[in-house]
């Protein structure tokens, strides 16, 4: 065949992209706007500093240096977005010793947010060399319960209702430890914690595969962390961060089992090409979160009622700004979340139950392909918000003006050095 031949069998292209041919009815922005006014996003702390990899940190003028500037940044995020009411904090990365906890908060609600999730830091001590809950050295599993029975507490002081578990714990080399005496121990310690929750806290138990440790993680896993959750107790649930898989790894499958079983407690946002890469959410993949999210809407119109979940986002911003990449994290995820509501489950489990496998895909691709801009735009709008919160962030000059303060306080505070391994 000629290559002119070849040609002409090819088909004009449709004159308009697909997104714009497929306009939602109204009954799918109705699910939509309902569905936005449910879903908040909490923001990491940890997400405005300065972070970097072991290489070295590449330090931004704007980024925040203590408390109160993540809380003003956070501040920033949900006034223009209107969906990020709690912060998330590391213990020992943001409260100073004797803080008190309703300074704290006083803080927190000056600058229009509150106190989220608790996370302890189990990792960073000199003790926690060979593990935190799974040291062979029960006075450093004591002092790490005690680490996280103090964060149980700070989570009541400050009016929190969550403590998100995240363990370093495992082994670098094979024979170096005892694996089901480790699974013991955290399972002891695990209960001990549980017992000091009070009604409403909730505990999370997160896995990851590897890193920092590289033989064996103590939870890597959602099977483990699913096992290790149940057996502290009843409150205790698993969290998914989406980051903490392998590649190929079926993230929504996952989620779908955990919904079915009543243990998924919460989320940690972000993307990852390769690991845990902590890269925005949805830079990646977005249509991993768009199925996510379908399960979880498709659950929901199952059961008639919404399950309880913390959606937060856990990412380090180490070269964009960090405001607008949190805002651009949000703002993804309120897309996709939206996207995903515009999913009709009765129409979808007909195709199912008929075996019409093309259609039903095509349900799920083209609500994933449908323009909801100006859904969200109107969702905006009725919450007296923004209708482009990063563009807005921009005009601001808050970026600018917390530039030129955090970088003369830091030099007032001798801060500068950008680390390394050195
Ligand atoms: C560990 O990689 C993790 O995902 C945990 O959730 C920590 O709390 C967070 O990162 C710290 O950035
Ligand atoms: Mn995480």
């Amino acid at each position: 065949m000629s290559v002119r031949a070849y040609a002409i069998t090819f088909r004009a292209p449709p004159s308009r992209p697909i997104s714009q041919r497929m306009k939602p009815s109204s009954t799918q922005v109705r699910a939509v706007l309902q569905a936005l006014d449910t879903f908040e996003i909490e923001v990491p702390s940890w997400g405005f500093a300065d972070t970097g990899t072991r290489f070295g940190k590449y330090l931004q003028d704007a980024a925040a240096i203590d408390l109160n500037d993540k809380l003003a940044d956070a501040g920033q995020v949900h006034r223009l977005t209107g969906c990020c009411p709690t912060v998330a904090v590391h213990v020992l990365w943001d409260f100073q010793p004797g803080q008190k906890p309703a300074e704290v908060m006083k803080l927190a609600k000056k600058h229009g947010v509150r106190i989220g999730s608790i996370n302890p830091n189990l990792f960073q001590d000199q003790h926690y060399k060979y593990g935190s809950f799974g040291n062979p050295r029960a006075e450093v599993r004591e002092a790490a319960l005690r680490h996280v029975v103090e964060s149980i507490e700070l989570g009541q002081q400050v009016r929190s209702d969550l403590v998100s578990l995240w363990f370093a714990d495992g082994t670098n080399y094979p024979g170096q430890g005892n694996l089901r005496e480790r699974k013991h121990w955290f399972e002891q310690c695990l209960k001990a914690a549980h017992r000091k929750l009070a009604r409403g806290q909730t505990l999370l138990v997160e896995y990851k595969p590897f890193e920092p440790a590289f033989y064996a993680t103590d939870i890597a896993d959602w099977g483990m962390a699913y096992l290790m959750a149940k057996a502290a107790g009843p409150q205790a649930k698993v969290l998914v961060d989406t980051g903490h898989h392998y590649v190929a790894q079926n993230i929504e499958q996952i989620v779908a089992w955990l919904l079915d079983e009543d243990m998924l407690g919460g989320f940690h946002f972000n993307d990852r090409r390769y690991a845990d890469d902590d890269l925005t959410l949805g830079s990646i993949d977005p249509y991993q979160i768009f199925r996510i999210f379908h399960e979880i809407h498709a659950y929901t119109a199952e059961r008639g009622k919404a399950p309880k979940i913390a959606y937060m986002i856990d990412q380090s911003h180490n070269d964009k700004p960090k405001i607008e990449a949190t805002i651009q994290t949000v703002m993804m995820a309120q897309e996709l979340y939206a996207k995903a509501a515009l999913v009709d489950h009765a129409k979808l489990a007909v195709l199912q139950g008929r075996e019409r496998q093309v259609d039903a895909e095509e349900m799920l691709r083209r609500a994933f392909f449908t323009d909801v801009t100006p859904i969200l735009q109107r969702w905006r709008k009725a919450n007296g918000l923004p209708a482009d919160p990063l563009a807005e962030h921009r005009k601001s000059g808050y970026e600018k003006a917390a530039g030129a303060e955090r970088k003369a306080r830091r030099k007032a505070l001798g801060l500068g050095a950008g680390g390394g391994y050195a």
